[in-house]
């Protein structure tokens, strides 16, 4: 887009006080001129004080307010009423949520106010520059030097700002308010079954970039069509030349932009080595346009479905997975750092897992380049969680928003296989028109990756043992995953014995979700609720079980550790914790851990065969 053009509309839009940049910059880290991650000073605001006034209009709605607390005042004399001080206010850390680093806090769910104080120096005076939130929950009003930028609403995806012109040398004011507020129309809706973390839980950076840059591009083998890379580079700024190199496989292929900024590439991955988990081979790649540079490591890889078969570079795989949420359970709280990604997915490969389910919301962006590095493959998802209101447009629109900006960010990540669209809806005809039009929405955003919803089965009224799995949905899914707990929360373990199947599609089935709550230590008879024993038991039969469904391809187990959640009440069992982990809050594993490891060492050496 012409850079007048885009600036008048950007300049529109931040007027209206409404939105992040369309596209945040790729690849955010590789980019980072100042991290503003660190101690940030917070205003805890149930009241929204420094939002609204007594009559409950907003200060930033006026284009002079005359209060607001992102205004960042100091009284200018000792007469002058201002009653807030971030100066003197407590701190948090940057990032992470607030409801594990003050007790005070552990189930807040309103405003909190962070600021942050920074200097800097643009290294060229046409450099540009953008501040980046790697997410921030739910809702977030970002104000620069008393002005607002914008808005972002959804919790777990990155949006941005351009700030270029709008910096000072020394004492800029970074300001957000974050409110983590449940509400029925939102996604996810109010009712979730894990801890509704607020705040700035992800990295926050000032990036800068020459005055044209690349925004975003897309590297990748199309199944089918041999080694043939396709995709594209997006430039934000004058359509110039851009220049993609793989200096390691001796690639270098120019191309043209055209008047909207994209160049377009197409070239053959001669005597590349495809990424695996066996062999995660990943290539820098050096993106080149005017003055702009970006390495990025991409691994190469095709998925797709044959029949019954998931197919990896060709070749069937199962997929021999575990669900995680991101949380880190020894510190409690978001798992925030590449750190804790690869000691949650460490505990994942320890388990003889080729892959994980990313569960049930936008992982921060550390997991997924983690997972490509240590070669695991991924299911990615969206809030879309049980009741959420299927006939309003808003929501619709929200959801797809956040798909877009997960796709977005990691659609250059060889180690996603799977994009989820929701997971347990019930069945309804508006439900499956809202999630039918975020599959079409996905496929036309990414044609290279499977798509797939966690669904449900049901049994006939008059035959409990018999499960079926039947919705339309499945018709434009390429995988049949459904959650089942037969032996938790339907019967007891021992049923899985006279389980039947009925799954009428030719398509891969995997179980996303099956468990039993354990609490770590507890031990007893294994038709006792709640011991290791019933756990280790339900595993062995449910996996026993599952096996007779001819279409089995994968599994992800619920989940990988204890987590915590408001819902679960049972005291000295629970204590807010959803106990389905098979490794408890202190990190020891439970007896299923065993169970499961067993099992994916005979899947691994089943599937090894030639
Ligand atoms: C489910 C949900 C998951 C819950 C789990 C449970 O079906 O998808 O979010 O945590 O069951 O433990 O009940």
């Amino acid at each position: 887009m012409h850079r007048l053009l885009r600036t008048v509309l950007l300049g529109l839009a931040s007027l209206a006080g409404l939105v992040a940049h369309a596209t945040p910059l790729i690849n955010a880290a590789g980019r980072q001129a100042l991290a503003l991650n660190g101690r940030w000073h917070v205003i805890v605001d149930p009241y929204d004080n420094g939002y609204v006034n007594y009559r409950l209009q907003r200060f930033d709605a006026s284009a002079k307010p005359n209060g607001g607390y992102f205004l960042d005042r100091k009284p200018a004399t000792p007469a002058e009423l201002i009653e807030y001080d971030f100066d003197t206010s407590a701190s948090l850390n940057v990032p992470g949520d607030w409801n594990s680093q003050d007790d005070k806090l552990l189930y807040y769910e309103s405003t909190v106010w962070y600021r942050r104080l920074f200097d800097f120096t643009p290294r060229s005076a046409d450099a540009r520059q953008f501040i980046h939130f790697g997410g921030a929950n739910y809702e977030a009003d970002v104000y620069l030097n008393g002005a607002k930028l914008g808005r972002h609403v959804g919790g777990f995806t990155p949006f941005e700002f351009e700030v270029t012109g709008k910096l000072r040398s020394a004492g800029n004011s970074l300001v957000v308010r974050v409110n983590n507020a449940r509400r029925p129309e939102a996604v996810p809706t109010v009712n979730t079954d894990w801890w509704n973390y607020g705040g700035l839980t992800r990295d926050v950076m000032l990036l800068e970039t020459p005055a044209t840059c690349i925004r975003d591009f897309v590297l990748r083998l199309q199944p089918g069509a041999g080694r043939r890379v396709r995709g594209f580079v997006q430039l934000d700024g004058s359509a110039q030349p851009v220049k993609v190199e793989i200096p390691e496989l001796k690639i270098s292929v120019e191309a043209a932009a055209d008047a909207r900024g994209r160049a377009n590439f197409e070239f053959e991955l001669k005597g590349a080595q495809l990424w695996s988990p066996e062999q995660p081979r990943l290539y820098a790649v050096t993106l080149s346009s005017g003055a702009d540079r970006l390495t990025e490591k991409v691994g190469f890889r095709t998925i797709e479905t044959r029949g019954s078969d998931i197919l990896l570079n060709g070749k069937p795989i199962f997929l021999r997975g575990i669900s995680l949420h991101e949380e880190n359970p020894l510190r409690g709280g978001r798992a925030t750092t590449p750190a804790d990604a690869r000691q949650l997915l460490g505990w994942a490969q320890e388990l003889g897992c080729n892959y994980v389910r990313l569960a049930h919301y936008p992982h921060n962006e550390h997991m997924a380049r983690v997972a490509d590095e240590m070669g695991i493959l991924l299911w990615a998802e969206v809030p879309v969680y049980w009741t959420i209101h299927w006939d309003n447009p808003e929501t619709y629109a929200n959801a797809e928003n956040q798909l877009t900006e997960l796709v977005t960010r990691d659609r250059n990540r060889a180690s996603i296989i799977i994009w989820s669209m929701a997971n347990e809806t019930p069945i309804s005809p508006a439900r499956t028109v809202f999630l039918k039009k975020l599959v079409a929405h996905t496929r036309a955003l990414d044609p290279t990756r499977l798509i797939s919803a966690a669904m449900e089965r049901h049994s006939p009224p008059d035959d409990p043992r018999t499960s079926i799995v039947e919705d339309e949905l499945a018709e434009v899914t390429d995988l049949v995953s459904f959650n089942q707990y037969i032996g938790w929360y339907v019967g007891m373990p021992d049923d899985c014995a006279q389980a039947k199947w009925i799954i009428n599609y030719n398509k891969p089935v995997i179980i996303s979700e099956f468990g039993a709550d354990a609490l770590q230590g507890f031990h007893g008879d294994r038709r006792a609720r709640f011991t290791e024993e019933f756990q280790a038991d339900l595993y062995r039969q449910t996996l026993a079980m599952l096996e007779k469904i001819p279409q089995l391809r994968g599994m992800t187990p619920w989940i990988l550790c204890d987590f915590r959640s408001p819902r679960r009440h049972l005291p000295n069992i629970q204590d807010g914790w959803n106990r389905k982990g098979l490794i408890g809050e202190n990190g020891t594993r439970k007896l299923a851990f065993a169970v499961l490891q067993e099992y994916y060492a005979r899947k691994a050496a089943e599937y090894a065969r030639p």
